[in-house]
């Protein structure tokens, strides 16, 4: 296994320079079987800067590997060891200071399968949930050093699934077809948070607890700590898009750790119907209300340089904010929200969208010859954000 420190784009815009095994966050998936004789070879890469080791937990013997390992840049280390548990581990770097080392992606699973392997499913995927701390704020650009004193105090700026915010959401989704089995190895590097792992629309019909001999069946939300893993199987029985997610909803919804499951195949109404009534419920009044929030705006984020960056900056807001009710193409969804794309109302009139922008609206409106009356809340954004945002719309 080859060591490479390497730079890579934590989320659009953030750029982090990612200590890996193998070129990856999480490292190179390692499987084997139980009583499997390994010479392990660690290559650190002559452009790195720093030593590196290994500790795989599979490996029963000192530092798990560690003391055998510790190479400097150029150099290659080759140590010896028997698989004697079955299990999924963690395997990570142990070079002072072990926890930036863990926390710049040095981690990932080696799967020990039990004597016969592991029974055959339709689909595996590999998944491991790490934590990051950046000298700026979430969502700051520009190539983010480590923050020591984040990560000692593990105020996480990021949570992400395979080292980044979005490896497994829209076309990085992984798959799969209505009736298969799918299994999944997901670990958790750390270095701080424990994971809530839970799937959205799935229970999980078996869990292989931490990673070890004990299932437990019919499970909604399993924890996996820091430098532990799990394996989770669940048949699909139904299409639709699930979300994985660390059920400390913040990292999801804020921080990253979101992935997809992409379901194809045929509905099947025993199971889930779909909507079955849509119809306006407003026990507060037609009143316009405000996003929950205890500050106000904030004008300080830097200006967007140009239109590309307006697009860009523009294209952020509309999928973190507007995209909720909007949906994704503008397209909004009848009798509720009304579309932006291509929206007659919206071009009619510029000023009029902007005010909409900065205030909300309510009341009876005709968009594209369909009646909404509905409510839009304020949304909480700088006037250089609604700038973006509606420079957007108006060209996408
Ligand atoms: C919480 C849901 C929600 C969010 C979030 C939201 N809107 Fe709306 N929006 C609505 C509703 C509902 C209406 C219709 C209001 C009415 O009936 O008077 C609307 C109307 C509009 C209209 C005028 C009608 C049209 O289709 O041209 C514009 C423009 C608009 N929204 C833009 C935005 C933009 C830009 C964002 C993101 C910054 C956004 N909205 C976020 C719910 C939302
Ligand atoms: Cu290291």
């Amino acid at each position: 296994m080859e060591i490479l420190e390497k730079e890579g784009e934590l989320t659009d815009g953030v750029r982090y320079v990612f200590w890996t095994f193998g070129g990856t966050v999480p490292g190179s998936f390692i499987r084997t079987r139980v009583g499997d004789e390994i010479e392990f070879h660690l290559q650190n890469h002559p452009d790195n800067k720093l030593p590196h080791n290994i500790d795989l937990h599979a490996v029963t013997g000192p530092g798990g590997g560690a003391e055998s390992s510790f190479v400097a840049p150029g150099h290659e280390k080759v140590f010896s060891f028997k698989t004697l548990n079955p299990g999924l581990y963690v395997y990570h770097c142990a070079t002072a200071p072990v926890g930036m080392h863990i926390a710049n992606g040095m981690y990932g699973l080696i799967l020990v399968e039990p004597d016969g392997g592991l029974p055959l499913v339709d689909r595996e995927y590999y998944i491991m949930q790490g934590d990051f701390y950046t000298k700026g704020a979430n969502g700051e650009r520009g190539l983010q050093p480590f923050d020591m004193q984040k990560a000692v105090d593990e105020k996480a700026d990021y949570v992400v699934f395979n080292g980044n915010v979005g490896a497994l959401t829209g076309d990085n989704a992984i798959t799969a077809k209505v009736g298969e089995t799918v299994r999944l190895f997901v670990g958790n590097g750390g270095p701080g948070l424990v994971s809530s792992f839970h799937v959205i629309g799935e229970i999980f019909d078996k869990v292989h607890v931490e990673g070890g001999d004990l299932i437990n069946e019919n499970v909604q939300t399993t924890m996996i700590p820091a430098g532990g893993a799990a394996i989770v199987e669940f048949h699909v029985n139904v299409p639709g898009t699930f979300i994985l997610v660390d059920h400390s909803i913040f990292r999801a919804f804020n921080k990253g750790a979101l992935g997809m499951l992409k379901v194809e195949g045929e509905e099947n109404e025993n199971i889930y119907t779909g909507e079955q009534y849509d119809g306006i419920y407003l026990p507060e009044g037609p009143g316009i209300q405000e996003m929950p929030t205890t500050d106000g705006v904030v004008e300080s984020e830097i200006p967007a340089q140009n239109f590309e960056e307006q697009m860009k900056f523009g294209k952020q807001i509309y999928m973190q904010t507007c995209f909720a009710c909007h949906q994704a193409e503008g397209q909004g969804i009848p009798n509720a929200f009304p579309p932006l794309a291509k929206s007659d109302y919206l071009n009619a009139d510029v000023n009029r969208a902007i005010g909409i922008v900065l205030n909300g609206k309510t009341g009876e409106i005709t968009v594209n010859g369909q009646k909404y009356n509905n409510v839009m809340t304020r949304q909480m954004l700088s006037s250089e954000e609604s700038a973006n945002v509606l420079t957007y719309v108006y060209n996408s």
